[in-house]
C-alpha cells in the first residue's frame, strides 16, 4: 500500500513530521509531493524543491518508512491537476492533505483521501514559522532540528528576511 501527501513544506515543520509518523501507520510507502515546486526565494515559498527534499530526506533517516520526494510543479487548471500529479509520481493508492483544494480535486479524481486531526493548525502552521523566521522569533522549537541544520547551511534565515524586505535587526 502506497500514500500520497503534498505539502509545500516551506519549511518541513513539525506538524508535517507528526503527519508522516500517523500515515506510517497505514502505509508501507509514501510519496512526498514537493508542491509549488517551481517557486522559491519568496516569502511564502522561501526555499527551493531540492532545498526541501535536503529536510525531509534528513528529517526522516531515521524511520522505517520508505519514502519519494517527487517535486510537483504548481498548473494553471485546477481541473487538471491530479492528472498532472498522476504523470509525475509513482502509483499511489490513497491521497493524505489537509487542504481543502487538494481534498476535493482529489476527491473528484475518484481518490480515497484521508485527513489528519493530529495536524495542529495553529501553531504548526507553515506561515508561523515562516513569521518567526522573519521577526527573529523562535521558529527552530516548530522544526525537526534536521531542518534547522539545513536551514543554517543554505543561509535561508538571511535569504527569506531580504526577500521579506526586513531584517530581525531592524536596520
Ligand atoms: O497544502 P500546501 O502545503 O499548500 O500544499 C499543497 C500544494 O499543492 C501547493 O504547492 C499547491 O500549489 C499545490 N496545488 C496546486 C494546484 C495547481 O497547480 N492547480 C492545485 C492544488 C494544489
Amino acid at each position: 500500500m502506497r500514500g500520497f501527501y503534498i505539502g509545500r513544506f516551506q519549511p518541513f515543520h513539525n506538524g508535517h513530521r507528526n503527519m508522516v509518523a500517523q500515515i506510517a501507520e497505514d502505509v508501507d510507502e509514501l510519496v512526498l509531493g514537493i508542491g509549488s515546486a517551481d517557486d522559491s526565494h519568496s516569502v511564502r515559498n522561501p526555499f527551493t524543491a531540492g532545498e526541501r527534499i535536503m529536510m525531509i530526506t534528513k528529517s526522516l533517516v531515521d524511520t522505517d518508512l520508505v519514502t519519494y520526494a517527487v517535486p510537483i510543479e504548481d498548473l494553471d487548471r485546477n481541473s487538471v491537476w491530479v492528472s498532472h500529479v498522476r504523470s509525475m509520481s509513482p502509483h499511489f493508492d490513497v491521497a493524505y492533505s489537509n487542504n481543502p483544494l487538494v481534498i476535493q480535486l482529489f476527491r473528484e479524481a475518484d481518490f480515497e483521501v484521508r485527513q489528519s486531526p493530529m495536524f495542529n493548525r495553529d501553531v504548526l502552521e507553515g506561515t508561523e514559522v515562516r513569521e518567526r523566521m522573519i521577526n527573529g522569533g523562535d521558529w527552530e522549537s516548530l522544526v525537526p532540528e534536521a531542518v534547522v541544520e539545513v536551514i543554517e547551511e543554505i543561509d535561508g534565515i538571511e535569504r527569506i528576511q531580504m526577500v521579506s524586505g526586513s531584517d530581525s535587526n531592524g536596520e
